[in-house]
């Protein structure tokens, strides 16, 4: 005998489901009676009626339907517990062209994932959300969702939910629908044939508003979960009719799809020229091409480094100016800044670390390649962690002792603080320092390339820390010269 199929599956739905594992593939992986595969059926349709499968992505969520993707012929993506709004934000806004379709289940939007799924539904983000009230957690069991009803025995409410322990149910189309965004909310229930027809209408209608741009579309399904309610097929629909829609009525809660007009966001800028510009604001000095990597042996491992002082001595900007240097020849970079009591008046602290490699942790608190030191406190606390071959930096004009090393380490000084009194802002002692810096590096540390290049390096460092601020920018270059010039006559006398 053969076999003859007079209906068949809906073109929105791959004809053979390869992606599941196994030897099932023709079936899909819900319980009988689950009202997921009744709305997978009406959402294929309506992606295959409307001719956008090729620019559809459905978002599965965790939960039962997590394998979503499974079964639709469309882009499909899984996201984290939750995170469904975030990530059709991002879609949605990088491709506008895009239907993205948000299938949620209870807890995934109403428990974990409900501020992602707020904020959105307030932005008014282009997409559909498509949110499963099974009253329950699924996947997992059967545990207490945020619309489990009162009184409903779940596993984790075994004498019935109650109000003055677990608040009331989640009313989430109520909610959104008192939002200025969203263009669009109705509860529908996957329940009789007329039921599902309406469901099916307002399917569409979400879908139709993301293709028209109009905004945010919510659709909760009052949907069956069986298994985790012990009830057979027929019980569970007169569960959801006469018990759910006392609490959560059906109906359209809010429609403004005719009225709006298409929400069109500003054109994401893919340009990396653009974001490197936005992220680098303009140069000043002499540039240097995109992958320039530092060449001098210097760079050739991670290079640790400590600043500290008094707290407003310029102590953490220094350390921001020296990992911008870092991030703009491409290094990677961090910056640790140490706060709290020592802002006022202790010793404040900044880690950087600059490294070609990965980062592994910012800290550092030993074998310190670089400690440039502002005041006597900090030079008695971080002295031990300087490595054998580390250099030292201090400001002579706050340290009068010079310290005492026994290792192979570089030691060098500054009369910075004096000097920028002189120079008229004392605020500037650290620019000083940063020229005291380079002077070093210039003499003992860098190939002919690097040290003809860093100069430009700092202006560029500058003016992206103090970005808009063009005096700052031009009063540090200044005192980083003048440190610069002041160092190299010191290191000239030795
Ligand atoms: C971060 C994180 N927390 C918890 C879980 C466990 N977990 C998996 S599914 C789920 C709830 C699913 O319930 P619901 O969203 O209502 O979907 P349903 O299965 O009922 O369709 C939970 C809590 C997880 N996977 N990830
Ligand atoms: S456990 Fe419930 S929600 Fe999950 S597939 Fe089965 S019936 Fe559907
Ligand atoms: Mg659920």
């Amino acid at each position: 005998m053969s076999e003859r199929v007079k209906f068949s599956r809906s073109k929105g739905f791959f004809e053979i489901f390869e992606r599941r594992p196994g030897a099932v593939k023709k079936n899909m992986s819900y319980c009988p009676g689950c009202g997921h595969g009744i709305l997978h059926k009406l959402i294929a349709e309506a992606i295959a009626d409307f001719g956008i499968q090729d620019r559809t992505t459905l978002i599965a969520p965790v939960g039962c339907s997590v394998f979503a993707y499974y079964y639709f012929d469309c882009f499909g993506i899984q996201v984290p517990h939750g995170r469904s709004a975030a990530v059709a934000t991002g879609l949605t806004r990088a491709n506008p062209e895009g239907i993205v379709i948000g299938y949620q289940g209870d807890g995934d939007l109403a428990a974990i994932g409900f501020n992602n799924f707020i904020q959105a539904a307030n932005r008014g983000e282009n997409y559909c959300v498509f949110f499963v009230n099974n009253a329950i957690y699924g996947m997992t069991g059967g545990q207490m969702a945020p619309t489990s009803l009162i009184g409903q025995k779940t596993t984790t409410s075994p004498y019935g939910r109650n109000a003055a322990n677990e608040g009331f149910p989640l009313k989430v189309c109520e909610m959104t629908a008192q939002l200025e965004a969203p263009v669009y909310v109705e509860r529908v229930a996957l329940t009789s044939t007329a039921n599902i027809m309406k469901a099916r209408q307002a399917v569409r209608k979400a879908v139709k508003n993301n293709i028209d741009k109009k905004g945010f579309s919510l659709v909760e399904f009052l949907s069956g979960c069986p298994v985790n309610l012990k009830f057979d097929a027929s019980q569970m629909d007169e569960f959801i009719d006469k018990e759910m829609t006392k609490y959560f009525p059906l109906g359209v809660f809010k429609d403004e799809s005719t009225q709006r007009e298409p929400n069109i966001r500003p054109v994401p800028v893919y340009d990396t020229e653009k974001v490197r510009e936005a992220m680098f604001p303009l140069k000043i000095g002499q540039g240097v091409s995109d992958d320039y990597r530092c060449a001098s042996k210097i760079f050739d491992r991670e290079l640790r480094i400590k600043i500290a002082g008094f707290g407003g001595q310029g102590v953490l900007s220094l350390g921001l100016i020296i990992a911008a240097m870092g991030k703009q020849r491409n290094f990677n970079v961090s910056w640790l800044p140490s706060y709290g009591p020592e802002m006022r008046g202790g010793t404040a602290n900044c880690a950087i670390i600059v490294n070609r490699e990965a980062i592994g942790s910012p800290i550092v608190d030993s074998n310190c390649d670089l400690l440039i030191i502002l005041n006597k406190p900090s030079l008695d606390k971080y002295v031990q962690e300087l490595s054998p071959s580390g250099i030292l930096l201090y400001d002579s004009s706050t340290i009068e002792t010079p310290p005492e090393l026994d290792g192979g380490q570089s030691v060098f000084s500054l009369d910075a603080t004096n000097i920028a009194e002189e120079f008229g802002n004392l605020k500037c002692a650290n620019s000083i320092m940063l020229g005291a810096l380079a002077a070093i590096l210039k003499a003992k540390f860098l190939d002919e390339v690097d040290t003809a290049d860093i100069d430009g390096l700092v202006a560029d460092a500058l003016t992206e820390c103090f970005t808009g601020k063009e005096k700052i920018v031009k009063m540090n270059i200044e005192a980083y010269q003048l440190g610069l010039n002041k160092m190299f006559g010191n290191i000239a006398d030795v």
